[in-house]
């Protein structure tokens, strides 16, 4: 089902081993810009033709009752209340931990440096609608901000065709949270509306994140520097480093589980096991004739992003691992701890058999948003970092002014720059 990708015995570099998903935003950005424009100039009239257009949909207010909210949340189905209260609390719990304290920094004596951390004031969670309205999401984009201490959080996903309102399990994930500015728009008009603010409606925000798809990523590449804009989401990827002692079972299923995604998933088993790789052939052949999207997961497993890489030992399969850095990554080996701090590269690794993605995308208390594309070389998940801004504060006396000026000034001159020397002397030549 997998392509096999045979390195044994090659010195070939493995960095550009598995193609990546590419998708063309350009396109979507020349057709999203007369959209986004027309919400920056009309605000809230532009933001319902658009709703009306795409989605089908008379929008009266463009904000969520928060009636409406409440009643989502009483109207849960208890199971999925319950998995939601126990994902936010467990993703509170670590979330906490991430909080930064600030630092003063004693220079020299009478000059000092602190390092602040200030939450942005304001962020916009945009929360896709249709297939991809994942309640999850909701809760790993939501608790880091809070934890963070951003003030303001507006929340903004499509509304249904029927009721005129958002997804009602993202509008009862949003309840829990204790989140009540959420907003009926998706789509462009909605990241629009969120980043230029529509007067009377909503205020803009500082930052936005969140998923979504070309046209939301297109409209968000518009507004990227008047607003904040988080990473953007590629097609989910996991990698999984497996030896002799992984359970075959475990790997195809976890392989299956995020190929469920999207057919342009990327499911990558990375082993020296000749005899793991029948094994898991035997089970995704097996599984992925009887899981529920059978076509999806077909076409993401013998897509040509997805692949079994041979190697020849552990070290060859830590070598590809951190060259592919995958947005998830599966150790299922010997000593798998020691193994998993081997690791560079990747958006969050999951260790062990009893430490499956799955979990981690709901209840594992850690973040499901994570780099993708190979981002993971350069780039962390959402955390709580995400919405602090690190903000230095100077302050020197007098006479630690005076100790250092010597050296500003002969910088000063070392670049051209005079004014700035005399900046410093000027204060003590009165
Ligand atoms: N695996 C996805 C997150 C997710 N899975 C949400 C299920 N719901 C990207 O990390
Ligand atoms: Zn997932």
């Amino acid at each position: 089902m997998l392509t096999r990708i045979d390195l044994r015995g090659s010195a070939a570099d493995p960095r550009r081993l598995l193609p990546r998903a590419a998708v063309d935003v350009t396109a979507a950005t020349e057709a999203m810009r007369p959209i986004v424009e027309a919400v920056r100039e009309h605000g809230a009239d532009a933001v319902r033709a658009a709703t009306r257009k795409f989605d089908g949909v008379e929008l009266e207010h463009l904000r969520v009752p928060v009636e409406a909210l409440s009643r989502a949340a009483d109207a849960l189905d208890p199971d999925v209340r319950a998995a939601l209260l126990e994902s936010i609390g467990r993703a509170r719990q670590v979330h906490a931990d991430q909080r930064r304290t600030d630092v003063t920094t004693n220079v020299v004596p009478g000059g000092t440096v602190t390092q602040r951390w200030i939450p942005v004031q304001r962020v916009g969670l945009y929360v896709p609608g249709g297939l991809a309205a994942l309640a999850s999401s909701v809760v790993m984009n939501v608790v880091p901000a809070q934890t963070a201490g951003v003030e303001g959080i507006a929340v903004s996903s499509p509304p249904q065709r029927d009721t005129g309102l958002p997804h009602p399990v993202i509008m009862g994930a949003c309840s829990l949270l204790g989140i009540d500015e959420v907003y009926a728009v998706g789509g462009g008009q909605a990241i629009a509306m969120l980043g230029y603010g529509v007067p009377g409606e909503c205020e803009p925000v500082d930052m936005i994140t969140g998923p979504g798809n070309v046209w939301v990523t297109a409209a968000k590449r518009l507004l990227r520097g008047e607003v904040g804009i988080d990473a953007e989401a590629g097609p989910t990827e996991i990698a999984i480093l497996a030896d002799d002692t992984a359970d075959p079972v475990h790997v195809a299923v976890d392989l299956i589980s995020q190929a469920e995604h999207d057919p342009m998933a990327a499911s990558v088993l990375v082993t020296a096991s000749e005899e793991l790789v029948g094994s898991v052939e035997k089970e995704l052949v097996a599984r992925v004739a009887a899981t529920k999207h059978s076509e999806r997961v077909t076409t993401a497993l013998t897509g040509p992003q997805s692949a079994v890489v041979l190697v020849d030992d552990l070290a060859a399969g830590l070598r590809v691992v951190d060259a592919y850095a995958a947005e998830h990554l599966e150790i299922q080996t010997r000593d798998a701890r020691k193994v998993a701090e081997r690791v560079r590269n990747a958006g969050a690794v999951f260790v062990g058999a009893w430490s499956p993605v799955s979990l981690g995308d709901y209840c594992a208390g850690s973040n499901h948003v994570l780099p993708t594309g190979g981002c993971a070389r350069h780039q962390s998940g959402l955390s709580v970092q995400t919405f602090l801004r690190g903000v230095q504060l100077i302050e020197y006396d007098e006479a630690a002014l005076r100790e250092v000026a010597g050296h500003v000034v002969a910088l000063s001159h070392a670049e051209d720059l005079p004014a700035h020397g005399e900046a410093v002397t000027a204060r003590f030549s009165t």
